[in-house]
């Protein structure tokens, strides 16, 4: 994770012609989020550069998808303000600003009035979560995917993913091998089963879509008095992809009875009552769009997912914590510990979870 070497907020704020304060905001793992304190209110994020290596593309991805989505919002007569991203340019016409000393910001609208949630507090509420995924597909479906830069090669790639945990325990850069030999051999028990999306869509057998690819529930605002999914964001990661990996990486997050870091693995466990109510949310919008193949995997994506982001956990542990923010020194641990209990109980439930899909079908 990169430390300020000086506060370069004036700088910033001379950059955008914008009179605010900054605090900190939000539980994204990835960038640092500012809530830009003036009339209106933005939002101001520092762009993670160590993971996002060309920041000029990243922004020109997420111009382009949201001035594509801003314009369908419009014809279907919603207000594309408040239903997704704006980006507010620097008073040079910039996409982000860079400043003196290499850090890279960028700005948006805030959208006021909404809720961010970190677990759903019922699952009407995380139908209307699936319901907003399933539209922003939608409106991506004809949006041309060779546009897009990828701004993580291989980000859904979850065999790479396992290559990547497997050298992690190689490496043993951190010396903490030893200490995740169980649940490093748990976890490979599902390498198989979690690779068939990869290779289906290498085959051809499943079709690559413009996909979020981040579709976890803090990543979709919800408006504060309707309690309605209403804008979806966290645009770093849109790229050619399965719409398995968003329906699959929503249930890793939301259909679990507990938070992604929680510890005691007694209260972890996935929640058939919710994963029915986002697989009705997520259908009523792409009934019409999804394959028969991808109908088949819909069940398997939710472990593939919880798999993947789990591994992707616990190789970070491995490596010393240099990817996710961590608040505590061993959170990765707990988190990959978390996801693994989580992908036994997937694991166990895969049976019941296509007999509820087959009634959505
Ligand atoms: P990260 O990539 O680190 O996850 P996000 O883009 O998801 O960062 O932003 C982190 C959090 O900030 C979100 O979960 C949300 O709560 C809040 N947020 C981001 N953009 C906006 C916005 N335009 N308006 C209101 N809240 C926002
Ligand atoms: C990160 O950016 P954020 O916090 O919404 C990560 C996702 C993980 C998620 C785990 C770009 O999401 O892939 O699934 O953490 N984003 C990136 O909570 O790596
Ligand atoms: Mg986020």
């Amino acid at each position: 994770m990169m430390e300020y070497k000086v506060n370069p907020m004036d700088e910033v704020m001379n950059a955008f012609e914008i009179e605010f304060t900054v605090d900190p905001y939000g539980d994204g793992h990835i960038n640092d989020t500012y809530i830009a304190d003036s009339r209106p209110k933005y939002i101001l994020q520092r762009i993670n550069t160590s993971i996002f290596t060309n920041p000029q593309k990243l922004m020109e991805n997420i111009e382009g998808v949201t001035k594509h989505l801003g314009k369908i919002i419009k014809e279907n007569g919603g207000n594309p303000d408040r239903e997704t991203l704006t980006v507010i340019k620097t008073k040079d016409g910039k996409l982000f600003y860079k400043a003196s000393d290499g850090s890279c910001y960028r700005m948006y609208k805030f959208i006021d009035h909404t809720i961010s949630l970190n677990l759903p507090e019922n699952p009407h509420q995380f139908e209307s979560s699936a319901k907003a995924f399933g539209r922003f597909q939608n409106m991506l479906a004809d949006f041309d995917a060779n546009s897009l830069y990828e701004t993580i090669p291989d980000f859904h790639n979850t065999p790479k993913r396992t290559d990547a945990l497997k050298k992690a325990m190689a490496d043993n850069v951190a010396g903490r091998k030893d200490e995740v030999q169980d649940i490093y051999n748990k976890y490979l028990e599902y390498e198989n089963d979690c690779a068939t999306i990869t290779l289906d869509l290498e085959s051809g057998a499943i079709p690559k879509r413009v996909t979020h690819n981040d579709t976890k529930l803090n990543n979709v605002l919800f408006d504060a008095t309707t309690k309605e999914g209403i804008c979806v964001i966290d645009l770093d990661t849109v790229m050619p992809g399965s719409l398995l990996f968003d329906y699959g990486d929503s249930l890793r997050f939301g259909a679990s009875t507990a938070a992604e870091d929680e510890a005691d693995l007694d209260k972890v466990w996935f929640d058939l009552e919710y994963f029915e109510s986002y697989t009705r949310g997520f259908l009523s919008e792409l009934k019409d769009k999804i394959t028969a193949r991808e109908v088949e995997l819909l069940p398997v994506s939710a472990l593939t997912m919880t798999y993947e982001c789990g591994i992707r956990f616990l190789t970070d542990y491995l490596n010393g914590d240099t990817y996710f923010k961590i608040h505590y020194p061993d959170q990765n641990l707990v988190r990959a510990k978390n996801h693994l209990k989580l992908c036994q109980d997937i694991a166990s439930k895969l049976e019941e979870m296509k007999k509820i899909v087959a009634k959505y079908v």
